[in-house]
């Protein structure tokens, strides 16, 4: 068998396992990144696109930001649109905060090729993962890499393997609890080859459902419909889809999405899930590993960037440190993580809630969340309210 050591094995090449090997390696702690799927594939799945102010600070501190910084598209706010009226929220007006819109695959690339560049070990394509010893000072890893089998002897884990990934069952059912929320609908997500007729995002509650309107690049638009939870995408002709997403989002002053080749679509489930805690022994999980949101409010990657901040700082603690107090930090991990991602799990339900049509509602619901769009447009601390959170919350390292 192949043996590998190192001092934090991380599994999962997504934002958090990537951006945690970055964030070590900044502080002279060594990683190994091992993920079952292939580069391409890594580099190529299109997710998601809204990166709060924290997550690009971050990412410029961390040295991976030369490409986002030419090529990202910076927002100073979004709209929200109903009864056929968008109505502008200016984040930065109202809490002096931006969000930036960059690719999500395209924060992966740029975070490999540093990662690579810098003699990081990223090992795609590894399947029959298992997790041995977590709960001692010598947990370790056993894969196939290469048709040959491979071990991590380390001394820390991080699970950074998402919403499907393993890591967390390997912390004993007895020692966690989930709390779990589905939702009745789906979005069906497209990438058209068209300019964005909308210099920022567009949320749209219409009474056939939310539309979404966003976009990657001065050529392509990124557009989403509220649809059905086990929705067929074979039923999705390209035309009921621009039918569709113009039906709902044309506005009275004649705005619309611009039509263009569809050249990607797929239908995403929307969930809230929480594990707690988030530790286990010398396992540390980030990300959708430990916690999913719904996309309604754009934070998924932002947390897992968040989650993997705190833990790259209590690792360095713990390394730099002396005696017991250098466990201090990564004792508090999960507590420190879950504080905020209970506040994220609480803005990203409300806003699904407050823009998605639920089945079987009376006209009550509808009515209640065009009064509560209403008074939120037209008020200022409302406002304000949503742009602290959408725009990001302080990260908080204790
Ligand atoms: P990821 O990105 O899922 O990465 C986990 C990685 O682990 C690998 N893996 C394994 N590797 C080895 N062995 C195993 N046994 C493994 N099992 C799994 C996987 O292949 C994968 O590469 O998790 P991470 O790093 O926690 O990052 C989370 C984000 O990807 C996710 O929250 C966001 O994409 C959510 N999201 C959005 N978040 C935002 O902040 N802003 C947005 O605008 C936004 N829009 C979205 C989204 C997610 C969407 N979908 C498709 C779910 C829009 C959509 C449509
Ligand atoms: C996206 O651009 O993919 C996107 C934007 C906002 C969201 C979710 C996804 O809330």
């Amino acid at each position: 068998m192949k043996q590998i050591k190192t001092q934090v094995a991380i599994v999962g090449a997504g934002p958090a396992g990537l951006m945690l090997s970055q964030l070590l390696h900044l502080e002279g702690i060594e990683s190994v990144v091992i993920e079952d799927r292939s580069r391409q594939h890594v580099e190529e799945r299109v997710r998601a696109g809204v990166l709060e102010h924290n997550t690009v600070e971050l990412m410029r501190q961390s040295g991976v930001a030369a490409r986002l910084d030419r090529e990202a598209l910076r927002h100073d706010g979004i709209y929200l649109s109903f009864s056929g009226t968008r109505h502008h929220i200016n984040m930065t007006e109202l809490v002096g905060r931006s969000i930036t819109v960059y690719a999500q695959h395209e924060v992966l690339r740029d975070l490999i090729a540093v990662r690579l560049a810098a003699g990081g070990q990223i090992l795609f394509g590894i399947d029959g993962l298992s997790l041995h010893d977590v709960d001692t000072a010598h947990p370790s890893l056993r894969f196939i890499h290469d048709g040959e089998p491979c071990e991590i002897a380390s001394e820390f884990v991080a699970g950074c393997d998402g919403t499907h990934g393993i890591c967390r069952e390997a912390i004993p059912s007895g020692f966690r609890k989930t709390y779990d929320r589905s939702y009745p609908f789906a979005w069906l997500g497209i990438l058209a080859e068209a300019p964005p007729s909308c210099t920022e995002l567009v949320y749209t509650y219409h009474e056939r459902g939310m539309a979404l309107f966003s976009m990657r690049s001065p050529h392509i638009t990124r557009l989403y419909l509220q649809c059905a939870e086990d929705e067929d995408l074979a039923r999705w002709s390209d035309d009921r889809i621009w039918d569709e997403l113009l039906l709902r989002m044309t506005t009275r002053d004649g705005w619309a999405p611009s039509r263009g080749p569809i050249i990607q679509r797929g239908v995403t489930g929307m969930r809230s899930f929480v594990v707690e805690p988030m530790q286990y022994g010398r396992l540390f999980l980030a990300g959708d590993a430990a916690h999913t949101v719904p996309p309604t409010g754009a934070k998924g990657l932002n947390l897992a960037v968040a989650d993997v901040a705190v833990m790259s700082r209590a690792l360095t603690a713990f390394y730099r440190g002396t005696g017991k107090e250098r466990e201090t930090l990564l004792n508090r991990y999960s507590q420190t993580c879950l504080k905020r991602v209970w506040r994220v799990q609480r803005f990203s339900a409300w806003m699904t809630l407050l823009l998605h049509r639920l089945d079987g509602e009376t006209g009550f619901e509808y009515r209640r969340q065009l009064a509560e769009l209403e008074y939120l447009v037209s008020s200022r601390a409302a406002m304000a309210s949503l742009a602290e959170n959408y725009a990001g919350l302080p990260l908080e390292f204790e």
